[in-house]
């Protein structure tokens, strides 16, 4: 159990946050009674160079035909994709006119559309059936399923090896990350490229940004881990940009050994990491030091706002939401409700503290004094689009980089 999942090494401990429940487990009150809860530690393996969960749920748990999070709800995002789009297409891998791309994760199409409107031979692979649904509808070939040997096979059988294959804040939601590398190696083209974006270790631990540790996220990557993986599967990451979404992502370029020039990025980046030790548990180790004071200046601030009658709301209820709200302990007392624009959260209760979620037009119409920013990765989106609850006195409650009012 508290292995690397890649290495088979002990893991050493950083941070235990106790009890957690699902991060997209959105729950009616009828269901209170039979809520699951896991116990979530992670820990960072000196050989592997991995930051990991010691322990996930079972994929089936997270994944199913009422996944919460459709990737659509942003519009940056969707700008996101469609940018990289446009440069992903000019890449050497996508020359040839036949170009297969594979998406791991595809949810609802919110990339792949892009390639579908200019007739690019696709497939997405994604568990969570209601949103691979909304893709389908929209034309976007999709199979729902996991990405596993079998689906792997299928690819092999149906359509050839893969030109690009690509995934967005999807492969550090797969457990078994070792198979995946195996698969990858298996279906991509000689000359093809595999691209993938997460969350960036190196942001979480300067922003100290715990929250992008829950159920769904069983690893946070860098440089040195996905080197480290790739080599054992003789595949080579041999470029690697930043990227701001989702509060600091990385994105990883991965070819069969040999195949592109490892460019300059990735030496510069290595020597990046080193400095802020994300290659060293010592180093690491500061990082509780931050998350408790993260969580003691939270709950101190919300206290202090109850005393003085103040009403305190939460915008969006995000899954990165849930590991601040069970850490720190913090309820309906403090937090009067959640206002989120996904449907399927409407009208239901927070995962294990069960602070009502209302829909946005709730939040329109019932100003609060304060707003804490769950979606605080969005920020710059939603703060052009909610200049009147500031005309109105309403203000933000931020808490990465560091618990604020602004
Ligand atoms: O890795 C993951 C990322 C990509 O998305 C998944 N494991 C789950 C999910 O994480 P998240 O829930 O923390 O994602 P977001 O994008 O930070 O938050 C999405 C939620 O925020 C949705 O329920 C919609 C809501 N939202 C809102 O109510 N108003 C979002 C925006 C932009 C808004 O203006
Ligand atoms: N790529 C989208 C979705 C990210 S949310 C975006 O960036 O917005 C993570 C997605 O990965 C979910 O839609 C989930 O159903 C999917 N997923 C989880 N495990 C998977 C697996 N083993 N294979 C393929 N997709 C998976």
């Amino acid at each position: 159990m508290n292995k690397c999942k890649i290495s088979g090494r002990p893991l050493n401990k950083i941070f235990d946050f106790g009890k957690q429940p699902l991060g997209n487990g959105f729950i009616t009150k009828k269901n209170f009674i039979n809520e699951y809860f896991f116990k979530m530690v992670v820990g960072f393996c000196n050989e592997s160079k991995m930051f990991q969960l010691y322990f996930q749920p079972s994929p089936n748990k997270m994944f199913h035909k009422n996944y919460a999070f459709y990737s659509s709800t942003s519009k940056h995002m969707k700008i996101h994709f469609r940018n990289f789009f446009k440069t992903l297409i000019k890449h050497k891998a996508l020359k040839s006119k036949d170009a297969f791309i594979v998406e791991i994760g595809s949810n609802d199409g919110i990339m792949l559309k892009n390639f579908a409107s200019k007739n690019y031979k696709h497939l997405g692979i994604e568990p969570s059936a209601n949103v691979a649904k909304i893709a389908k509808n929209n034309q976007i070939n999709t199979r729902i399923s996991f990405f596993n040997n079998e689906t792997s096979n299928f690819i092999l059988n149906n359509y050839g090896k893969a030109n690009l294959i690509y995934a967005a804040n999807v492969i550090c939601h797969i457990p078994n990350i070792k198979n995946l590398f195996a698969n990858i190696k298996k279906i991509l083209k000689n000359e093809g490229i595999f691209v993938f974006e997460d969350p960036y270790l190196g942001d979480v631990i300067k922003k100290t940004s715990y929250d992008q540790i829950y159920d769904e996220h069983v690893y946070l990557f860098s440089i040195h881990s996905i080197k480290y993986l790739a080599s054992l599967y003789n595949l080579e990451l041999f470029d690697a940009k930043h990227q701001t979404t989702h509060g600091g992502s990385m994105r990883y370029y991965i070819c069969h050994s040999g195949n592109y020039k490892p460019l300059k990025s990735i030496q510069k980046y290595l020597s990046h990491e080193k400095k802020l030790g994300l290659d060293n548990f010592k180093k690491l180790k500061k990082f509780k030091i931050n998350i408790d004071k993260s969580k003691f200046e939270l709950v101190a601030l919300l206290k202090k706002l109850k005393k003085k009658g103040k009403i305190v709301a939460g915008y969006a209820a995000t899954s990165k939401s849930t590991t601040i709200l069970n850490l720190c302990n913090i309820n309906s007392e403090l937090i009067s409700y959640i206002s989120d624009t996904t449907k399927d959260k409407q009208n239901k209760y927070s995962p294990g503290m069960h602070i009502p979620i209302k829909n946005y037009d709730y939040f329109k119409n019932n100003y609060p004094d304060y707003a804490v920013l769950f979606a605080w990765n969005h920020q710059k989106e939603i703060f052009k689009k909610e200049k009147d609850f500031i005309k109105k006195g309403g203000k933000w409650i931020i808490f990465v980089p560091k618990v604020k009012i602004v």
